[in-house]
C-alpha cells in the first residue's frame, strides 16, 4: 500500500548521515532567543553546558548511531563491521539486524517502565488517600472519577467516593501486575473495536505493564530471541504497555489534581523575576509539585520577610507542563536548556523529582547561589541536596523545600542576576474533557464532528500530534517550530505534549493573539469560530497550537485519535492524524512513537534512531509495520522535507477516505473498511 500519493517521497531521510549534524562545533544549538543569549553570555567562560558537551562529542559514533553496536552481554561490546567474514556478525553470531532489534525494543522497554512506574506511584496515592491514609492529598475531581469507573467498567452506585477512589486504584494496580491472561484493562478500555480486534489477531496484548517489559527484557537476552521481525512486532506489546501505563497516570493525575481547562500563563525564562524567590519544579511527577505550588501562596510572607517580593514558581519538562496545565504555572524553558534557567543566578532552588533531569545542573549550580533538591529515592545527584519526599507529609516536605529556597535566596544578594527577557503569552489546559468542550459549542451532540466537517469539507488538512524531546542533533527547537509553522500555514489542526509544546509555548504558538499570523486562513477562521461559539467560557480565547499536557497526557492525544475514529466510523488508520516527535531524545519517545505506530498513525521523528544499521529493521518500522499496523514510522532529519511528508500522509488518507465515501453514498452501500 502506499504511503503517500506522491511517490517520489522516499521512505529514507533527505540528509545522509554525515550531513546531519549541521556546524558540530558551534555551541550556539538553538534557536530560542532567551537560551541564545544566554549561551551567548556565558561563553568561553568555563560554564559548561549541554551544548558545549554536545559538541565534544562530536562525531559521535556510527555502530552506536546505527545501532550495531551490541553490550547485552559481556563478550561486548560487539560492533557489526562490514558485510562478510566473522566481523560482520557479534561474537555469539548475532547479525546485524538482531542486534538493531534487541536495541530498539529495550529502548522501548525503557521508555514504558519509565512512564508506567511514574503512574505507579500516582496510582499508590490515590490508594493510600483512599484509605485516609494521606492527609495531604483527597480526590479533587469527583466526576473524573466517575467516568474513569465507567470507563474501565467499574460502577459506582452505592459507592463512597473514597470506596470507588479505592477500587479504581486496585484495578490500575493490577494492570501493573495481573497474573492471568487478560489483557490490561486501562488499554482495552481505551481503544477502537477495531484496534481490539488487530491486536487480538497479533497477540500482541499486554497483559500486564509489568510482564510485558521483563517479557522484552527476557527475549532480548543474550541467546534469546534472533528474529529481528518478531523481536520488533513484540517490542510493539511494550508500546501498548506504554500506553496502558500513560493512561493510568492521566487518569489518576486527574481525578487527585483535577482534570485541566483552559488557563492563561507565560513561557521561557523571562517568567523569572530578579526580585523574588525562584523556585524551578523540574521532573516529571505532579504529586511533589503540585504540592510546592499548593503551599507556595502560604509561604509568601515568609518569602517577604527574607526581603523578597514574594515567590516566584516555574516549570521546566513535564513536571513543569503538569502544573501548568492544572495551576497555570509558567514555563521556564524544556529539556536541552534546562542548565540555562540556573545561569540566570536567579534561580534560588531548583526541585526535581525523576526523568530527564541532566546531572550536570548541579556542576552548574555550584557556580550560582542555586541549591539543587533531589527528592526521590531512585534519583539522587552526588553533591545535590535531598529531601526525602514523604508522601505522608507531603505539605511538610514542600515546606521544607521552600524554606530552603528562602535561606537560599537570602545569600543571593550582591550577586550577578541576567535573565534573558524573552516570554510569550501561552493559553494552555487543553485536556481531552475540555477540547470536547469546546468543539461541543458548534456540535453539542458530537463535538468531535466540529472538527471532522472541517476536515470532510476540506477546509482543514487533518490534525497533528507534536510530542517529545529536544535533542542536540537538531538545533534547539528548531525541527518544533520548524514544522508546526508548515502545519499551521497549511492548515492543520494541532495539539501538543511534552518539551514539543514548551517549545511552541516559549515562542509564541499558545498565544491567542498570533492566530491569524500562525494559522492559514481556513484553520484561523475554525479556531475564531470555536472562539466566537465559546466567549462566555473563554475569555482568553484560543491558541494557534493546543498543548494537552506532559508526555503521559499522550494518553489525552490517543482518546482524541480514538474519539475521531469512531466519529468517522473508520478505524484509527483511516484517519487524517498525523504524529511527529520533532526532537526525540529519551527511551520514552522511542515507547510512545512505537504505541503510536501500533495505534494506527503515521508518526514522523526528525531525530534518527538507532535503526539505519539494519535495512530490514529500517523497513519493518517504516513500512512492513504500516501494511499490519496501518501506522509507520516517517524517519527524516530535514524538517522542511518533514513537513512536506507529514502532509502528504495527511492527504493521502482524506483523499482515500473521500473516494471511498463517495463510492458508499453512490451506491448507497456501506463504507469499504478493506483498504
Ligand atoms: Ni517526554 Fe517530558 Fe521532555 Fe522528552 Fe523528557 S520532559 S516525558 S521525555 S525531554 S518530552
Ligand atoms: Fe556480542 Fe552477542 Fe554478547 Fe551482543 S550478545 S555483546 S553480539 S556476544
Amino acid at each position: 500500500m502506499p504511503r503517500f500519493r506522491d511517490t517520489d517521497l522516499s521512505l529514507s531521510p533527505s540528509v545522509p548521515r554525515k550531513e546531519r549534524v549541521k556546524d558540530p562545533k558551534n555551541i550556539m544549538r538553538s534557536v530560542d532567543p532567551a537560551a541564545l543569549e544566554m549561551l551567548a553570555k556565558y561563553k568561553d567562560q568555563g560554564i559548561i553546558t549541554g551544548f558545549d558537551r554536545y559538541a565534544a562529542q562530536q562525531p559521535q559514533c556510527a555502530f552506536g548511531y546505527e545501532g550495531v553496536c551490541c553490550r547485552i552481554c559481556i563478550q561486548g561490546p560487539c560492533r557489526v563491521k562490514g558485510t562478510e567474514g566473522p566481523g560482520s556478525k557479534g561474537i555469539c553470531g548475532a547479525h546485524g539486524y538482531t542486534i538493531v532489534a534487541r536495541n530498539i525494543a529495550r529502548l522501548a522497554a525503557g521508555g514504558a517502565s519509565a512512564h508506567s512506574d511514574h503512574g505507579r506511584e500516582i496510582v499508590y496515592a490515590l490508594l493510600h488517600t483512599a484509605k485516609g491514609e494521606l492527609a495531604d492529598y483527597s480526590v479533587k475531581d469527583e466526576k473524573k472519577l466517575r467516568r474513569v469507573a465507567a470507563n474501565i467498567g467499574i460502577s459506582a452506585e452505592g459507592k463512597s467516593v473514597n470506596e470507588l477512589a479505592e477500587e479504581v486504584a486496585l484495578a490500575a494496580l493490577n494492570d501493573f501486575g495481573n497474573i492471568t491472561s487478560e489483557p490490561c484493562r486501562w488499554l482495552t478500555s481505551y481503544i477502537t473495536e477495531g484496534r481490539k480486534k488487530k491486536f487480538d489477531d497479533c497477540n500482541i496484548y499486554p497483559t500486564s505493564i509489568d510482564r510485558a517489559v521483563v517479557g522484552m527484557l527476557h527475549e532480548t537476552h543474550m541467546g534469546v530471541d534472533a528474529d529481528p521481525v518478531n523481536i520488533v512486532f513484540n517490542a510493539l506489546r511494550v508500546s501498548l504497555a506504554d500506553f496502558t501505563g500513560m493512561h493510568i497516570s492521566t487518569d489518576i493525575s486527574d481525578i487527585l489534581f483535577g482534570t485541566p481547562e483552559p488557563c492563561v500563563s507565560e513561557a521561557n525564562l523571562g517568567v523569572m523575576k530578579a526580585d523574588k524567590v525562584n523556585i524551578i519544579v523540574h521532573g516529571h511527577n505532579p504529586l511533589l509539585s503540585q504540592t510546592v505550588v499548593d503551599v507556595a501562596n502560604e509561604m509568601e510572607e515568609e518569602a517577604k520577610a527574607a526581603g523578597a517580593a514574594g515567590i516566584q514558581i516555574s516549570g521546566i519538562c513535564c513536571t513543569g507542563n503538569e502544573v501548568l496545565m492544572r495551576s497555570g504555572i509558567p514555563i521556564a524553558t524544556n529539556f536541552s536548556s534546562q542548565e540555562l534557567a540556573i545561569m540566570t543566578g536567579a534561580c534560588d532552588l531548583m526541585v526535581v523529582d525523576v526523568q530527564c533531569i541532566m546531572p550536570s545542573i548541579r556542576a552548574v549550580a555550584e557556580c550560582f547561589n542555586t541549591t539543587i533538591v533531589t527528592t526521590m529515592a531512585n534519583s539522587k545527584i552526588p553533591g545535590s541536596h535531598h529531601v526525602a519526599f514523604d508522601e505522608d507529609h507531603a505539605v511538610a516536605s514542600a515546606k521544607e523545600i521552600i524554606r530552603l529556597a528562602i535561606d537560599t535566596f537570602k545569600e543571593r544578594k550582591g550577586k550577578e542576576v541576567f535573565i534573558p527577557q524573552h516570554k510569550n503569552k501561552v493559553v494552555a489546559g487543553f485536556s481531552f474533557e475540555s477540547m470536547m468542550e469546546i468543539f461541543g459549542g458548534l456540535n453539542a451532540e458530537v463535538p468531535m464532528q466540529a472538527l471532522i466537517d472541517e476536515i470532510e469539507a476540506g477546509r482543514l488538512k487533518g490534525v497533528a500530534m507534536f510530542c517529545g524531546c529536544n535533542n542536540l542533533e537538531s538545533i534547539h527547537d528548531q525541527n518544533h517550530l520548524t514544522i508546526v509553522g508548515n502545519m499551521l500555514k497549511n492548515d492543520v489542526f494541532v495539539i501538543a505534549t511534552g518539551c514539543s509544546a514548551q517549545a511552541m509555548a516559549k515562542a509564541g504558538y499558545m498565544d491567542p493573539a498570533k492566530v491569524d499570523e500562525f494559522c492559514g486562513e481556513n484553520l484561523a477562521a475554525f479556531i475564531h469560530k470555536l472562539e466566537e461559539a465559546n466567549k462566555d467560557k473563554l475569555s482568553a480565547g484560543l491558541p494557534p497550537a493546543f498543548h494537552m499536557g506532559s508526555c503521559v497526557d499522550n494518553s489525552r492525544c490517543h482518546d482524541f485519535i480514538r474519539v475521531m475514529a469512531d466519529t468517522m466510523g473508520v478505524d484509527t488508520p483511516k484517519i487524517p492524524f498525523v504524529a511527529t516527535a520533532p526532537e526525540a531524545m529519551s527511551e520514552k519517545a522511542i515507547s510512545i512513537g512505537s504505541g503510536l505506530v501500533t495505534n494506527g498513525i503515521p508518526t514522523h521523528v526528525g531525530t534518527m534512531p538507532p535503526v539505519e544499521g539494519s535495512p530490514l529493521v529500517y523497513d519493518i518500522v517504516c513500512r512492513i509495520a504500516s501494511d499490519v499496523y496501518g501506522g509507520y514510522l516517517i524517519l527524516e532529519t530535514d524538517p522542511e522535507k518533514a513537513s512536506e511528508k507529514l502532509l502528504a500522509a495527511l492527504e493521502y488518507r482524506t483523499w482515500k477516505l473521500g473516494v471511498h465515501k463517495a463510492v458508499a453514498e453512490r451506491y448507497e452501500s456501506a463504507l469499504t473498511k478493506n483498504y
